[in-house]
């Protein structure tokens, strides 16, 4: 039997850190407030056709305002920590230059509240919401936006540092390039596939100079990045999906995974990308930047995509539209396998998690893992007050049995940030998909805390998942 399971109890390492995750644009709203400057999400968000029903995070759910209130339900859900994301307009509201106070201290008196609360402040640095000034000088097709990424960093570092000690540069640096520039579903929304590796390869090198230049302030903080990393596994044994699943592999992972961690970008993913781009954008010495040092590696985790050589007669979802989020592989299918799935369509598989988490650990690198993101929509209701969201509960559940297999396995994965607090702002979704443990009424801002919650605030409390 496991080891781990005593008492009817499948127990996790002491010390293994519980927490909760949000994002800036998510949650926060207040868009215009303190002198917050435009980011791309609110000039995407604004344009019509964009969006889901035009949804913007203009309010959202208004945690500007309630952050203190917010802070009380992760104390109540027994959090030890806190994943939250920093808005890099409310602090350089032109994405450069001097500081804006206000905004700062909005984050200074939401870190101070965590600590009163015995709550570890997880900062990231950008979750997407770059400052449309600088999308307007290139955006991150453009070398110096890595520039500005790390001055950004390096400020918040001396502003912050001394009492948030888990620093995460880039949340899931592959959105960013490939859907904000390749197939446009993200901001800014432009589809140009040349732009979207440009893009890739400069979000890495702020990441890289961003470590370096807070590691110089303050060396005995922890630097991560979060990758949103996949399973992937071909719908056949044929030759031809093993090479679809090798490229989309190469395309949604090894892209970003081995740049940062192995200081190289993958060769066949170089040849994928032929008649894409030269790669002419990579100067001598940026790999070396990319690959710094970290502390702790993050890894978000969702689905597994299944994959198919190219067949004209089956549709294409949900990543081949045109243009395509994974360029140089458009030819490749994603394939659905009938197995449950959540309101997102994605596939529900917590084996992925485990393989996933193997694999990182294997193949890549030996520092301690973190699962920074993990969750699940489904279309919750409130009835008589509760919302009873077994279907979550379950997924939270299968998922982190997965990641216990992995501790016992001898990944030393650290902690496990659940996506998310609260229902939110679904980017191109809008409002209409609710990950939250507590549900929000967008009307009244009413939290209430799912089913899930109270399952989760357990869990956390015994260190422990009930046996099966
Ligand atoms: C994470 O992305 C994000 O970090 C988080 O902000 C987000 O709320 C969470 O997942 C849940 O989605 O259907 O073409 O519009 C996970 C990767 C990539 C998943 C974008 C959703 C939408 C593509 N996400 N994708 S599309």
């Amino acid at each position: 039997g496991n080891p781990a399971e005593a008492n009817g109890q499948l127990h996790f390492p002491d010390g293994f850190l519980w927490g909760v995750a949000t994002a800036a644009y998510q949650i926060e709203g207040a868009a215009a407030e303190d002198g917050r400057g435009p980011s791309i999400w609110d000039t995407f968000s604004h344009t019509p056709g964009r969006v889901i029903e035009g949804h913007t995070g203009d309010v959202a759910c208004d945690h500007y305002h309630r952050s203190a209130d917010d802070v009380r339900l992760m104390a109540d859900l027994g959090v030890s920590s806190y994943r939250f994301s920093v808005s890099w307009p409310r602090i350089q509201p032109d994405g450069s230059g001097a500081v804006n106070q206000a905004g700062l201290d909005f984050y200074r008196r939401l870190v101070d509240d965590l600590l009163a609360h015995d709550i570890e402040p997880w900062l990231t640095i950008y979750h997407w919401d770059l400052p449309q000034a600088l999308e307007d000088a290139g955006g991150w097709p453009a070398r110096d936006t890595a520039a500005r990424f790390a001055d950004y960093a390096q400020l918040l570092q001396s502003a912050l540092g001394d009492r948030v000690r888990y620093w995460t540069t880039l949340n899931e640096p592959w959105c960013s390039a490939f859907l904000g520039y390749g197939s446009g579903v993200h901001a800014p929304g432009r589809r140009d596939a040349a732009a979207s590796v440009r893009a890739g390869h400069h979000l890495m090198l702020g990441h890289g100079l961003a470590v370096q230049a807070m590691r110089a302030i303050r060396p005995e903080n922890q630097y991560g990045v979060t990758l949103n990393l996949y399973a992937v596994s071909p719908q056949s044994d044929s030759a031809a999906d093993a090479d679809a699943a090798r490229r989309i592999d190469g395309m949604a992972n090894r892209f970003f995974l081995d740049p940062v961690l192995r200081g190289q970008y993958p060769a066949d993913v170089l040849g994928d990308l032929r008649q894409v781009s030269d790669f002419g954008h990579v100067r001598d010495g940026d790999l070396a930047v990319i690959s710094t040092p970290l502390s702790m590696f993050g890894i978000n985790y969702y689905t597994r995509y299944v994959v198919a050589a190219a067949d004209p007669d089956i549709e294409r979802e949900p990543y081949g539209r045109d243009p395509s989020a994974f360029p140089g592989s458009e030819d490749v299918q994603f394939v659905s396998r009938g197995v449950p799935v959540t309101d997102m369509d994605w596939e529900i598989d917590a084996p992925g998690l485990l393989e996933t988490l193997q694999r990182v650990h294997r193949e890549y690198t030996k520092l301690p893992l973190y699962v920074t993101e993990n969750g699940a929509a489904f279309p919750d209701k409130v009835i008589d007050g509760t919302v009873d969201d077994q279907d979550r509960l379950a997924y939270f559940d299968e998922h982190l049995r997965a990641c216990q297999e992995a501790i016992t396995s001898g990944v030393p994965l650290r902690g496990y940030f659940a996506w998310s607090l609260m229902d939110n702002y679904e980017w191109a979704w809008g409002y209409t998909k609710r990950f939250g443990l507590v549900h929000v009424d967008y009307e009244s801002q009413r939290r209430t805390p799912k089913s899930s919650a109270k399952w989760y605030a357990e869990v956390i409390r015994r260190n422990a998942l009930p046996a099966q």
